[in-house]
């Protein structure tokens, strides 16, 4: 399951925002607005508008490799939020499985 979710804590609307076939964006999703909020810099394009592959190529980018929610305030905001993002059920979220989350 799982689609393509955003960021750091945005995931869970996600399967409903791909079910209406929209694309996913900081416009129609209020976690996607919080992160544009916080990560001002995340808009890649500078259009005031976040969309997860901005997030993901800003999580790309940005967060080092080694990031894990044991070390990284946001992945374990996350974790507790969305439990799915843990692909390999380990209890310990990294930046690889976000970013195949954000996919
Ligand atoms: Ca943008
Ligand atoms: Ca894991």
């Amino acid at each position: 399951m799982n689609a393509k979710c955003i960021a750091i804590m945005a995931i869970g609307v996600l399967p409903l925002a791909t079910a209406i076939g929209g694309e996913l964006t900081s416009k129609n999703n209020p976690k996607l607005a919080k992160v544009m909020a916080a990560f001002p810099k995340s808009d890649t394009n500078g259009d005031k508008v976040l969309t997860i592959s901005e997030l993901r190529t800003f999580v790309s980018a940005k967060m080092p490799d080694k990031a894990t929610s044991k070390t990284n305030p946001y992945l374990k905001r996350l974790l507790k939020e969305e439990k799915d993002a843990d692909k390999n059920g380990d209890a310990l979220l990294t930046k690889a499985e976000l970013l195949a989350h954000l996919r």
